[in-house]
């Protein structure tokens, strides 16, 4: 059988059907970038490959997948950062007009190609630890131009390298400066007009919101969602990150793809999400950054068969972080979570996510031909260590 390349010699983490799928001495074969075939040698057919890559016994994972961020902005928050190490909360700075509100100040101000250029150090730390797909959203801009110039940057994103980006139109992030006092104002603005005008131009692969007493109403959300369902768009929630207002209910039964953070969800909560097979996306990153002390109710998500994606959660207010091992590192220190639990979150369930189940997460064929490829003598490793960077090899769509 003819393919372009073929990987031997490897030891493969699947991501496919039971728990990781480990493979001892595996082959992976692609051709025009899919995987053709993926498992055990010894059941693989003779493959006539092109290009053959001998891994040495190395372990291969599919390339990892950020699920949660919000790379593309202007500035950083490190004043912001003091301010809270010397007493200040995240909600006081908020309140006070600091926190998300600066960050929308600089983005409005900054061209595409400055956030372009200011993204890229923070994707390319992402891709240097093997990822393949990450996701970007908007919500720092919020006016139709501004939040338009972010997804444009996130997108040529994916043209500057060669990695898989989701857009995530989050309009319903934060109350600009213009529209303050008048919340439903401004969530009629994102409904008519934001999210058509990027709909429209192509701009967006899923809608978010930010619902939490500093950001939307359940009411309010529903009212994006619900926009976000006229134009055929899939959406998802941050939710129950500082308070439960049974976002995660909501988002669950309007069929989301996935309700993020999660810290305060209840059990109600579980079961709308257990119900519409709603992915929880946990972000470590940001319980350890805003020193959280409530943890996302583990053990209810996994007696209910909840799927646990882990992201980096990117961003400059409560989550500077842009590293997925480490990511993985904390949700097993912070929330007990298991090596399966971690590698399954940061591919396969970090895919179904970003409703990308049929392209990438796991090493299956028809899927793209995502590969990190890792100097390491078990896969516990990638999750045991800090600070290492143990990513031998990188291919993203067989190349
Ligand atoms: N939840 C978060 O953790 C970030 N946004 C959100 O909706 C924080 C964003 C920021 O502080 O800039
Ligand atoms: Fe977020």
């Amino acid at each position: 059988m003819q393919c372009d390349r073929l990987w031997k010699d490897a030891r493969l983490a699947t991501m496919a059907g039971d728990g990781l799928g480990l493979v001892e001495d595996g082959v992976i074969a692609a051709t025009g970038g899919r995987i053709v075939h993926a498992g055990p040698a010894a059941d693989a057919p003779r493959f006539e490959a092109a290009e053959v890559i001998a891994c040495d016994g190395r372990w291969i994972t599919p390339g990892l997948i950020d699920c949660h961020t919000h790379l593309v902005h202007a500035g950083d928050r490190a004043h912001e950062f003091e301010l809270r190490l010397a007493g200040a909360s995240y909600e006081e700075i908020a309140r006070a007009g600091g926190g998300i509100a600066s960050t929308v100040t600089a983005t409005r101000a900054a061209s595409e190609a400055a956030l372009i250029s200011s993204a890229l150090p923070r994707l390319d730390a992402l891709i240097a630890e093997g990822a393949t797909t990450v996701e970007v959203k908007s919500g720092y801009g919020l006016s139709v131009e501004s939040e338009m110039r972010m997804l444009r940057a996130a997108r040529a994103l994916g043209d500057t390298r060669p990695v898989r980006i989701a857009t995530t139109f989050l309009g319903a992030h934060a109350l600009p400066p213009e529209y303050a006092g008048d919340a439903d104002g401004y969530v009629d603005l994102v409904c008519d007009e934001m999210l058509p005008a990027a709909a429209a131009a192509g701009l967006i692969d899923a809608v978010d919101a930010f619902c939490e007493g500093i950001g939307f109403t359940t009411g309010q959300t529903a009212r994006v969602f619900a926009a976000a369902r006229r134009l055929g768009l899939p959406v998802k929630l941050h939710a129950e990150q500082l308070s439960n207002l049974h976002g995660a209910r909501l988002a669950a039964q309007a069929g989301a793809l996935s309700a993020d953070h999660l810290e305060y969800l209840d059990e109600d909560g579980i079961a709308a999400m257990a119900a519409a097979g709603t992915i929880a996306t946990l972000l470590p990153g940001a319980y350890y950054f805003t020193r959280e002390t409530k943890l996302p109710p583990i053990a209810g998500l996994r007696a209910a068969g909840v799927p646990i994606a882990l992201a980096t959660d990117c961003n400059p207010g409560t989550s500077p972080l842009t590293s997925l091992l480490l990511t993985m590192n904390m949700a097993a220190t912070l929330f007990r979570m298991t090596v399966e639990e971690c590698l399954l979150g940061v591919t396969r369930h970090a895919g179904t996510a970003l409703g990308l189940s049929r392209e990438a997460g796991m090493l299956a064929p028809g899927l793209s031909c995502d590969l990190a490829i890792w100097d390491v003598e078990r896969p516990a490793e990638l999750v045991y260590r800090i600070g290492a960077n143990p990513l031998h090899a990188r291919v993203f769509k067989g190349r």
